[in-house]
């Protein structure tokens, strides 16, 4: 091509040419392939003969095992569950924990293996710091014991807030927070304030958010059995009810909003949780609904739990808790409740509540 008879400097031209030529090429194709590019390549995964150079290191190589020692149980049987009295999956397959589907042993070896810390959220506005101190010493017996906890305690009294004693790896961070004059608003800002932490400190320091009312009092263990992506809590007074007496918010221009012939469970407004990353999204998708309403004049019927039962039903819980998680003695104790491991305190509402 850059032949010898050739001046010289047609020669260096030519050259110069097939240069340029080249790189443009090497360029539009890079370009070209890096618009078309997706990560992982395709077939990364899927076809295992690829082969890749030794100095090539996948987020796969520093994954981390996490495994048992031999342990002593007795074999699950495929024939006979554990409970033929309640149900035990939902149909999107998650589990609803009652007392005999798992065994805790074998569940305390994985999340301690994980280094799994637990974040328990509570709210102690106005007079219902009264209650702190009986919540905190039950959850010192009962709570995720022998593992990473931190309590939150979200007041607008601190001042009211004694400091108890905890065991190893567990900490009390008392968190000032404004009050509200409505109760309405007292339990419904929970979801902006539980939000705003959770972007500020909680994912910094936990795995999991545990959120529950702080007029309760821990009375059978609750440990990681009811851990899971995001988790919600069968309400002790709906769990055998039909979906046509479950109390959603009916009404059409409320964001709460659930038609006749829709709803799984009714969920409580007073326990759920999750990954941190899951309750942010939850709490941030409540509190927007909430605003959304109250631009329009509205407030759901059972306020935050109204909102809850919203989210749930569209975005389906991994892992719902049974009524062993939240009970009221008022309703009594019938056969299928083995265990109340979180019981409300009574209060003297004349008292307690400030209207
Ligand atoms: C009526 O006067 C009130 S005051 C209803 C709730 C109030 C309230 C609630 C309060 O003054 N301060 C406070 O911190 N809370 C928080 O919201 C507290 O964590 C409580 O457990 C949660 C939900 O209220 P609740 O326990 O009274 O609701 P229920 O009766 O449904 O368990
Ligand atoms: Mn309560």
């Amino acid at each position: 091509m850059c032949t010898d008879n050739w001046g010289r400097s047609d020669r260096n031209r030519c050259w110069y040419f097939i240069i340029f030529a080249a790189l443009l090429f090497i360029l539009s194709f890079s370009w070209h392939s890096l618009k078309n590019s997706q990560w992982p390549p395709r077939g990364m995964f899927t076809c295992k003969s690829v082969s890749h150079s030794t100095s090539d290191t996948s987020y796969l190589d520093q994954l981390k095992e996490v495994k048992l020692q031999r342990m002593l149980y007795e074999k699950p049987e495929t024939l006979k569950p554990p409970r033929t009295d309640v149900l035990t999956m939902t149909p999107w397959l998650a589990p609803i924990v009652w007392n005999g589907t798992y065994n805790i042993d074998i569940l305390n070896e994985q999340f301690h293996r994980r280094g799994v810390r637990i974040g328990l959220t509570v709210f102690a506005i106005k007079k219902y710091t009264v209650f702190v101190k009986t919540f905190l010493e039950s959850a010192e017996k009962f709570f995720m014991v022998g593992h990473k906890v931190n309590y939150y305690v979200f007041t607008d009294r601190a001042s009211d807030i004694s400091n108890i004693t905890l065991n190893d790896g567990r900490h009390l961070v008392v968190l000032d927070v404004p009050s509200y004059k409505r109760w309405q608003e007292v339990s419904m800002r929970r979801m902006e304030m539980i939000r705003n932490f959770s972007r500020e400190r909680f994912i910094y320091e936990v795995d999991y958010l545990v959120c529950v009312d702080v007029d309760m009092r821990f009375s059978d263990d609750v440990g990681v059995e009811i851990l899971s992506n995001v988790f919600g809590t069968l309400h002790p007074g709906f769990y055998g009810a039909s979906r046509q007496s479950f109390t959603y918010e009916r009404r059409t221009q409320s964001e709460a909003y659930i038609a006749a012939d829709e709803g799984d469970f009714y969920y409580a407004g007073g326990y759920f949780g999750g990954t941190v990353e899951e309750v942010y999204k939850l709490t941030n998708h409540c509190h927007e609904a909430m605003m959304a309403d109250k631009e329009k004049n509205i407030e759901a019927v059972w306020h935050d739990e109204s909102y809850i039962n919203k989210y749930f039903l569209y975005h389906k819980p991994t892992k719902i808790l049974s009524p062993e998680y939240l009970w009221d003695n008022n309703f009594g104790v019938p056969a299928m409740l083995k265990r109340r491991r979180f019981v409300a305190v009574p209060k003297n509402h004349a008292q307690i509540r400030n209207r």
